[in-house]
């Protein structure tokens, strides 16, 4: 079957129901739901082995800023009792661990092609079936296809000059070699300070010689306060896990941080303080817990806003770092909040240099290092932690193709339209969890992932109870969706910086919220609604509809 190279006409077909695009955590539930309904499902994974972002992402200090007890699979009573979490956020190789452990138990590697790349994906409306090329020269046929391919998964260099010049270690965050990198007595740069970099800084500064940090935009940062869960407790976390996913079926984040509707003006501003300080001490994501309106009532942002730059002048003892630290002219929350632990602390270590690239921009990337305005800095190691091509770089990297010979980058050409997030108009059986237009990376990733393969294997449920072959949405449905989401971004403060959240991180890419911001709650409610009026919302076996028509 595997024969790179070859013609694909050449190739023998591999016949299964459902293809499933990635082995992260979306990919992995997908591949098991499918597989317990009975179906034939073949994965098709990048990497070398499951984990998705946190296969790649080995970066020291790499960590997930979601607590365990919300990072974690909620299907399977058994895995949440036979896996102990050992933080309150884990790092990187437990979160891995994790992902092999659940791999390993429902023995879920022996229907992925690991090191494989899907290079096309086609639909054809005779026959009713995708059909995937891979770049091993193999090709699959199935009548559904999930594109589990994440929201976080292409890496982006920065836009800057000389990169292949450089000829110390150039190392990219997101594809972090395995075997161990020491920094001990280096000179190392860093590009890029959002959370991948804050968590970077924060860690080799005090391992390499020298550290240089190159900052455009500062990033606000709060405190994580992590620490190791006590036994009692993992055994107390462990007897109410059922509880605790309801309430996070119900919950705006999809996880189990508190949700309030006071609003910040609410209070009287002695209180205010002390609920800022409370969140302060108590760290993680409590303020957006503390108060309801902080993404969409400018004058309550910027009196937080004020108040950890407040705690960023306390804690750096240099006046010139502390004020080119502090984040100003976009709004707190607008990019997504960085958790840290001493982060702001990393500084006040004499091998730690801030280079500000608003004052001193970075000109070119030389042999020897990094060269601003100002004059070269000479480097051992250089990290790009430059971000990535989000939300949609992944189903884009490769021609998908729909019904008509519509492509994917056609219809996203002025940006991301789906149904729900999941499902696109002229699309049809093409399902991508986690997708641009639902709630992705603004709740609990996993949350949304099982909750949108359980959503898609009971539309195939529907489908198949009903002799209908294909299902996608109709025009209106989708026009609808997306008037849904552009009406409930117009109120948000997020649009208000240049994120990845928006798009504005990536050349030439459309702008705009695209995301779900009502909240994981409402998403999942419409989801409901959506399923119950299917006969409304999805166009069923097209062909057979129009010449009934
Ligand atoms: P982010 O949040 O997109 O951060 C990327 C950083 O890289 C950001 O500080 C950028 O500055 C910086 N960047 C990008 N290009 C350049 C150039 N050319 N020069 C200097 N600095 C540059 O990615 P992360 O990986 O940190 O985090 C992504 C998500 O992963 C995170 O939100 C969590 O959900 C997990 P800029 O802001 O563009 O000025």
């Amino acid at each position: 079957m595997v024969g790179g190279g070859q013609a694909a006409s050449a190739v023998a077909t591999k016949r299964v129901d459902v293809i499933v695009v990635g082995a992260g955590f979306a990919g992995m539930y997908a591949v098991y739901k499918f597989r317990e309904l009975g179906k034939s499902v073949v994965g098709i994974e990048a990497g070398g082995d499951v984990g998705g972002v946190w296969y790649w992402n080995r970066y020291p200090g790499a960590r997930c800023d979601l607590m365990s007890v919300d990072y974690s699979y909620g299907f399977s009573p058994e895995i949440e009792q036979e896996w102990t979490w050992s933080e309150q956020f884990a790092a990187q190789p437990e979160i891995l661990a994790y992902a092999n452990f659940v791999a390993d138990r429902l023995d879920l590697r022996k229907h992925f092609r690991f090191g494989t790349r899907v290079t096309k994906a086609a639909w054809d409306e005779a026959a009713k079936v995708w059909r995937a090329e891979t770049d091993r020269g193999e090709m699959l046929e199935a009548p559904y296809c999930v594109m589990a391919t994440g929201p976080l998964s292409v890496a982006k260099d920065p836009d800057i000059e000389g990169i292949s010049r450089f000829k110390g270690t150039l190392l990219r965050a997101q594809k972090w070699p395995h075997e161990p990198v020491s920094f001990e007595g280096k000179r190392v740069g860093v590009i890029g300070t959002g959370s991948t970099g804050i968590q970077i800084v924060q860690t080799v500064g005090r391992q390499a010689g020298e550290l240089f940090v190159f900052q455009r935009t500062p990033s606000f940062t709060l405190p994580m306060r992590n620490h190791e869960l006590e036994p009692d407790y993992v055994a107390e976390m462990k007897r109410h896990y059922r509880a605790m996913r309801e309430a996070m079926r119900n919950n705006p984040t999809g996880g189990t941080r508190p949700a309030t509707s006071r609003p910040y003006f609410s209070l009287p501003p002695a209180q205010r303080r002390q609920a800022m300080e409370h969140a302060w001490i108590n760290g993680g994501h409590t303020f957006l817990g503390s108060f309801a309106d902080l993404l969409v009532n400018q004058e309550a942002n910027d009196q937080v806003a004020d108040f950890v730059r407040e705690k960023i002048g306390e804690i750096v003892r240099d006046p010139k770092t502390a004020e080119a630290l502090k984040p100003r002219g976009y709004p707190i929350f607008a990019r997504r909040p960085c958790l840290d632990t001493e982060y702001y602390e990393t500084y006040n270590l004499p091998n730690v240099h801030l280079v500000d690239l608003k004052e001193d921009p970075i000109v070119e990337i030389t042999e020897k290092g990094v060269r601003t305005q100002a004059g070269e800095t000479e480097l051992d190691v250089l990290i790009f932690a430059t971000g990535y091509d989000a939300l949609t770089g992944a189903l884009l990297a490769f021609d998908v193709i729909g019904r008509d010979g519509i492509t994917l980058k056609d219809k996203w050409r002025d940006g991301p339209r789906s149904y729900l997030g999941f499902m696109m108009q002229g699309f049809p059986n093409l399902f991508a969890p986690s997708g641009p237009n639902g709630p992705a990376a603004l709740a609990n990733l996993i949350t949304v992932a099982e909750h949108d393969v359980d959503w898609i294997a009971d539309m195939i449920g529907y489908m198949e109870a009903n002799g209908h072959r294909s299902a996608e949405p109709t025009a209106e449905a989708e026009a609808q969706w997306m008037r849904l989401v552009a009406s409930l971004a117009e109120k948000s403060l997020i649009r208000k910086a240049n994120t990845w959240w928006v798009g504005a991180n990536v050349k030439g890419k459309p702008q705009g919220l695209t995301m779900f911001i009502g909240g994981f709650h409402k998403y999942r409610e419409q989801c409901e609604a959506a399923a119950r009026a299917r006969a409304s919302n999805f166009v069923f076996d097209r062909a057979k509809a129009s010449a009934a028509a």
